[in-house]
């Protein structure tokens, strides 16, 4: 049968599933290329109607902001080789260094991050409002912060520690009610031979090999241990995938689908490769001035320069700017995934902690205006696109405008001030008839004085912000 013919009998496959009406995940799927919009294997999602999709994304809609977390053996070199600081990202620490298999692989023997304790980090997460937590469960440089069968390269089988963090995460996750996630470098891997190198490839002939047998003799087994070794605790709830080659063919690919598609409600990135598009969009250190219209997106971003832990990278970003990060980015329907990187004896560098801790507090205030709300009801845009500075791919810099931001949920928008006006506050036209306007963090719920005609609203605010960095406006309609 050439390619042409094996296709249509497949779409005749699914197409007779489909009268025959068996669940999504037991339909035939149709077999095609990633070009014309389908794939060797369906993603479950696709074989759903458009209400079983928002089912199966409700919790990570509504939850708009998660913990990222990378762990791993670089937090012990802590970006620093042979006593010498190594630049660049601190996960990424053994290829910029060039540092040998074996060499790199000697650090586990001493790892032992007895100050590790899960329902500490878990309490700090739920303490700072996130709804969801990612830990990397195996980073480019191949080593699993899982017990693993599949290879020995594993925290519980190469390190004094000897303990499973993930395990005794997920069960901290779900005693707190926190969702939990694993990130998994499914394509780079600098320990296993034939995993791939990014930034100029392989540098120790142990990682020659081909990427098809490390598909299958690790990435994929390990696949399999982190989607049936924690399931009494619900996890895991997504796989974050990460730097996709060209290594991964749409048929290599599709295996992994395969196994994705026996949890239909798992949720994955737009990071597997292969052509496939995944459940939502990346975005890395930066927000789209306008969103993903139409898509689910998360923002992924470092608190201070770097993923995993470096001893010298004291560049934390301020409260405000976390916060304001988290409000626009709901302001456009998104999620904020902002990372912190625990040390090498297992704590999260107390200015982390901090930071985390006082968008908690504020959130605790202000959450209404954050949690399950939609991007807001007014189409200005907060900035302007420079007419000088331009980005690597010479695209012109957004360079948005700090004054306020808007959410919304049924009856309700959120007006974020990050910049107090005074008493006087004017916004644009909205359709809905304001019928009622108070402060979120007023606990009486005074009903501000306002007017509405078809230039805008203005509202009579009180003289002073109840919050130094964000303080929300509720307009009732
Ligand atoms: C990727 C990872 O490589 C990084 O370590 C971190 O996990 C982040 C969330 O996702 O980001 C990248 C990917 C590629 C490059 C840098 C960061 N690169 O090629 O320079």
């Amino acid at each position: 049968m050439d390619r042409i013919d094996r296709r249509e009998f497949c779409l005749g496959l699914g197409a007779l599933s489909t009268v025959l009406i068996l669940p999504p995940h037991m339909q035939v799927q149709a077999a095609a290329t990633p070009e014309n919009g389908q794939y060797p294997v369906e993603p479950v999602k696709d074989t759903m109607t458009q209400a079983q999709r928002d089912a199966r994304m409700a919790w990570w809609n509504q939850a708009r902001f998660g913990m990222f977390i990378h762990w791993g053996l670089y937090a012990q070199a802590a970006g620093y080789w042979n006593g010498k600081p190594v630049p660049f990202l601190g996960e990424w620490i053994m290829n910029t260094a060039k540092i040998p298999v074996a060499d790199y692989q000697k650090l586990a023997a001493t790892f032992d991050p007895t100050k590790f304790n899960a329902d500490a980090w878990v309490s700090m997460a739920k303490a700072s409002g996130v709804k969801y937590m990612v830990i990397t469960s195996k980073h480019h440089d191949g080593f699993a912060m899982f017990k693993s069968d599949a290879n020995k390269f594993n925290i519980v089988d190469a390190t004094p520690f000897k303990r499973d963090p993930l395990k005794e995460l997920a069960i901290a996750c779900h005693k707190q009610g926190i969702k939990f996630g694993f990130y998994y470098s499914q394509d780079q891997d600098w320990t296993a031979p034939g995993g791939a190198a990014m930034r100029g490839g392989h540098w120790d002939k142990a990682q020659d090999g081909s990427f098809a047998e490390y598909l299958h003799a690790k990435a994929i087994p390990q696949l399999k241990e982190l989607l049936a070794n924690y399931q009494s605790e619900d996890a895991p709830a997504e796989i974050w995938f990460d730097t996709p080659t060209p290594d991964m063919t749409p048929e290599l690919a599709s295996e992994i689908v395969t196994l994705l598609n026996q949890h239909p409600n798992l949720l994955w990135n737009n990071r597997l490769g292969g052509g496939y598009s995944g459940d939502f969009e990346t975005p890395e250190q930066h927000i789209p001035p306008q969103g993903f219209p139409g898509k689910a997106w998360e923002t992924c971003m470092t608190i201070n320069d770097t993923w995993g832990f470096k001893k010298d990278d004291t560049n934390f970003k301020s409260t405000e700017t976390l916060l304001w990060n988290l409000i626009d980015i709901a302001s456009k329907g998104g999620n904020y995934l902002l990372n912190v990187g625990p040390d090498a004896t297992g704590v999260i560098p107390q200015p982390e902690q901090d930071r985390m801790l006082e968008i908690g507090k504020w959130l605790k205030v202000n959450g209404e205006a954050i949690y399950d709300t939609q991007a807001g009801p007014f189409s200005q845009e907060h900035g302007v696109y420079s007419p000088t500075e331009k980005d690597k791919k010479g695209n012109p810099i957004w360079v948005p405008v700090w004054d306020w931001r808007a959410t919304a949920k049924p009856g309700r928008v959120f007006i974020s001030i990050l910049q107090w006006p005074g008493t006087k506050c004017t916004l644009p036209p909205m359709d809905a008839r304001v019928t009622k306007a108070t402060m979120l963090a007023d606990r009486k719920h005074r009903a501000l004085k306002f007017s509405q005609n078809e230039k805008g609203i203005t509202i009579t605010l009180p003289e002073t912000a109840p919050d130094p960095i964000a303080s929300v406006l509720v307009l009732h309609s």
